[in-house]
């Protein structure tokens, strides 16, 4: 752990650390050992309040920065990421059991988006739009919205803080962030490196803790956009009191039921292929997870054949070994989540066709008993759209096999039959069900012949219906973290108005 500060370890708020007023701490365990691996603040509505002051106390200044200059600081940040991309992908590792390429990949996807948003500093960042008045100059121009919460999971601990605060920074808004409790030491780390770049006091905030320090940002009036990645229940909640506010705004994330349609002209072994990536990498711990499998009768038992020998044999376990598949499970929470799906699963589907909930003694490796291991669950069953397994994120490696009949439209219908959009796929060589599929999924994220994770952050990432509300986050951040303004110049001395209005002023005298 950082050797520079004394445990438990500290919020950092208008440009120094602190323990804040609350005496209670919490402590982040390593998943995959239950060993401890520090002690930390927990954060309270007054540590919030205290940040939110700084921040708006900051905004002034760092507003006044040229686009480039706020990059600067962002720039240090992409090179300590670079430098340090093997250290901190250990760090995510320990913290949130992924597997140690992920972990690594998690830091790499940072620094993507850092790169980005501070190349982004050299772009044009409006339009120039031509006016019906040929003297008129018209043009779209961006500013900052003020002070930006930012409530970030534990799944993606280094990279989603970067998807939502690297763009805000450059777009000159200031930052409060509380960084999910499961995974407190990135949040450390990060911080360490803003106050090594010398970023101005109370342009970046971070209060440690728990759902109540999320709700303080969420309440606090002085908050002007909220940027919220994870649960659909959270979400959802955030969306609707928000909404309600008028000048704020949020920008939600959240789960899916995510499907892959593999018709009957799938190529098979890139159906197999891309179902494991989508069902079981990150223990089915992404956003973007396939929990549903739908697949054409005609191939149905040849692929369900080779998809179970396959999460029969995949390899959980040490999440430090490179040969390892699947790490643990983020926390107990997520054990009883998912084992609570299974046992829905066993209830309502046709059969359990793999079932590696508890793993064997000997699955397990040495000094890892006290892991959260869970393996892959998998299940088929007609579709019903009652039943609440096929319909309920479970986030974890659980996943239905869903035979469908007649032509890809049949497919697509049962895809789009839940209440989320988030990411989907389709596997077919058959360019006309592969653009039936991109043209009636309805999802935010859509792969063909891939799997449907993955998204790299110079696209817009972001779901449809109860998977989003409509501000994707990565790039697209952008819209929720700025206001636009239509801004007009008139060239001439005569004042001229569109749309055919007469600019002619009339008096009791005419
Ligand atoms: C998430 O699933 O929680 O698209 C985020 C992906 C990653 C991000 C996933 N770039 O799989």
């Amino acid at each position: 752990m950082s050797q520079r500060i004394a445990e438990p370890y500290e919020h950092y708020i208008g440009g120094e650390w602190t323990a804040g007023e609350s005496e209670e701490t919490f402590e982040s365990a390593n998943p995959a050992t239950g060993e401890t691996l520090g002690q930390f603040q927990r954060g309270t509505d007054r540590e919030v309040e205290r940040a939110v002051a700084t921040a708006e106390e900051a905004a002034a200044e760092w507003r006044a920065l040229s686009y480039t200059d706020r990059a600067e600081y962002l720039w240090e940040i992409y090179h300590e990421l670079r430098d340090r991309t093997d250290e901190l992908g250990e760090i995510v590792t320990k913290e949130c059991g992924k597997e140690i390429a992920e972990g690594r990949a998690d830091v790499v996807e940072a620094y993507h988006m850092v790169e980005w948003a501070a190349g982004n500093a050299r772009h044009p960042h409006g339009d120039v739009v031509p006016s019906e008045i040929a003297a008129k100059d018209a043009s779209m121009r961006r500013k900052p919205r003020g002070v930006v919460g930012c409530i970030t999971p534990w799944n993606f601990p280094v990279a989603i803080p970067f998807w939502h605060m690297a763009v805000s920074l450059v777009e000159g808004n200031t930052v409060v962030w509380k960084p999910a409790e499961q995974t407190p030491w990135c949040g450390q780390i990060i911080a360490e490196m803003f106050e090594d770049t010398g970023i101005p006091e109370g342009v970046f905030n971070m209060v440690q803790g728990y759902g109540d320090a999320g709700e303080a940002i969420v309440d606090s009036p002085d908050v002007d956009t909220v940027l919220f990645t994870g649960s659909a229940e959270v979400g959802h909640e955030i969306a609707g009191e928000i909404g309600g506010e008028a000048g704020k705004l949020a920008a939600c994330e959240m789960g899916g039921k995510n499907g892959i349609v593999i018709s009957e002209e799938a190529d098979m072994d890139i159906a197999v292929h891309s179902a494991v990536m989508s069902s079981f990498k990150t223990t089915g711990q992404r956003c973007v997870s396939a929990e549903r499998l739908i697949v054409h009768e005609d191939i149905y038992e040849e692929f369900k054949d080779r998809f179970v020998e396959i999460a029969e044999e995949v390899s959980v376990g040490d999440p430090f070994e490179e040969d390892t598949f699947m790490g643990p499970l983020a926390d107990a929470d997520q054990v009883e989540k998912v084992r609570g799906y299974n046992d829905l699963a066993r209830e309502e589907s046709d059969e359990v066709l793999v079932d590696r909930e508890e793993l064997s003694e000997e699955e397990i490796p040495a000094g890892h008993e006290d892991g959260l291991w869970v393996g892959p669950f998998v299940y088929e069953t007609e579709y019903d759209s009652e039943m609440r397994s096929t319909q309920e994120e479970a986030f974890g490696p659980h996943v239905a096999l869903i035979p469908y009949s007649g032509e890809i439209e049949a497919g697509i219908a049962i895809h789009n039959d839940t209440d989320y959009g988030l990411a989907g796929a389709i596997v077919s060589e058959d360019y006309r069900q592969i653009n039936q599929f991109r043209d009636h999924a309805e999802v935010g994220l859509a792969y063909a012949n891939l799997p449907c994770i993955g998204a790299e952050i110079q696209l817009p990432f972001g779901g449809v219906k109860a998977s989003g509300n409509g501000y994707p986050s990565a790039r697209e951040v952008i819209e929720a973290v700025t206001e636009r303004t239509a801004w007009t110049l008139n060239n001439s001395k005569d004042i001229q108005m569109a749309q055919g209005l007469s600019a002619d002023i009339t008096t009791n005298e005419d």
